[in-house]
């Protein structure tokens, strides 16, 4: 069975120009600093971003969760979206690792963090309290629809820290799409920002990896950390030059799964019975609500879906994400389109 698979954009494959560049990677030994790949992926994310240093992490997961020991001591605070990746579905990793709390205050549905609710959640010195250090968030917001916070609203909010004394973490996995639905370059949506954690194994298509970025101790702790997680690499190189390929040919590209999207969502909301959800789409993520006057259950649709070859993923109670990407196109999107109005009907 060929699956038009719109999961996630996690699920795409290398390119055979990254397969290519894997296989011809110079590799040494990344704990020694020794991998001139991996030394040159770092270099150039953090000049993309605008960063002074940049850390190659194994995951998404595993750079918000150094970025956030490295910026927070045990019983320090972090604050984010309640539909932040971080809260939702990094497995508390950061209390559990880290003995950080996390106050969430709730998203607005256009992803951002209302200013009023920021400023109530931040703890002023009492010695009940855990300590405000640094607050989270996520461009492009994902669980509210993949939508992107503009450049003058992270501006704010980081002149806000900045007043508190507070750190700013992006959690960027997926950063180049903002940038690309924003059509402004990347470094200006990481300006503001203490440490960014970007993805290249999302859209972006290589097959590992995510890059956390930021001031140069700050990448220096984070090393320690990583070391610590597990985490220090050898012949990373070979994954590495994946990332690069990422970097240099796939970004631009991303406008592709963004009009796909588009695509998509005008074919699924002609289908009686399914209507959009959260504001999308605005970058590769289409959400959809089947009415209640639809008989089948979340499970049987997902089914009957696998086995007409298309797989999306739920989302909770009627709801579901589908996310365009490099392996899918306009074939796959009819496919899912027809797919879906054979299940409701
Ligand atoms: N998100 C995955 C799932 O975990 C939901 C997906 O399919 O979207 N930050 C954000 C905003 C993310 O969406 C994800 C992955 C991560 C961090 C974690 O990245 P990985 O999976 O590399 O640990």
């Amino acid at each position: 069975m060929i699956y038009a698979d719109f999961r996630s954009d996690t699920v795409t494959r290398p390119t055979p120009a990254m397969r290519e560049a894997m296989a011809k990677a110079p590799v040494g030994d990344d704990v020694y600093g020794d991998d001139p790949t991996v030394n040159l992926l770092e270099a150039k994310a953090a000049e993309m971003l605008g960063k002074e240093a940049a850390i190659f992490v194994s995951s998404g997961t595993m750079g918000n969760l150094i970025a956030v020991l490295a910026s927070c001591q045990r019983g320090d605070e972090a604050i984010m979206g309640r539909q932040g990746h971080t809260f939702l579905h990094e497995a508390g990793g950061v209390s559990v690792l880290g003995g950080v709390v996390i106050n969430t205050i709730p998203n607005q549905p256009d992803g951002r963090l209302a200013l009023a609710d920021l400023e109530s959640a931040i703890r002023y010195p009492d010695i009940h309290e855990p300590i405000s250090r640094l607050i989270i968030l996520e461009n492009t917001q994902n669980a509210c629809g993949g939508v992107v916070l503009p450049v003058e609203y992270c501006e704010q909010i980081s002149a806000f820290a900045r007043e508190r004394n507070l750190l700013l973490h992006m959690d960027g996995a997926r950063i180049f799409n903002a940038a690309v639905a924003l059509g402004r370059p990347v470094r200006e949506l990481a300006a503001m920002a203490d440490s960014v954690t970007f993805c290249l194994s999302k859209g972006l298509c290589a097959p590992v990896g995510s890059v956390l970025c930021g001031r140069r101790d700050f990448i220096d702790k984070a090393r320690r950390l990583r070391k610590i997680l597990g985490g220090g690499m050898r012949q990373a190189g070979i994954i590495a030059a994946a990332g690069i390929v990422a970097l240099e040919t796939m970004v631009d590209r991303l406008a592709e799964d963004h009009a796909l999207a588009k695509d998509l969502a005008e074919g699924l909301s002609r289908i009686d019975g399914v209507s959009l959800e959260k504001n999308s789409p605005q970058t590769n993520m289409v959400f959809i609500r089947l009415d209640q006057r639809v008989s089948v259950s979340d499970a049987e649709f997902e089914k009957q879906l696998k086995e007409r070859g298309v797989l999306l993923n739920g989302t909770g109670p009627r709801t579901f994400r589908l996310v365009t990407h490099h392996d899918v196109g306009l074939e796959e999107v009819n496919r899912c389109v027809e797919a879906i109005k054979a299940v409701l009907n």
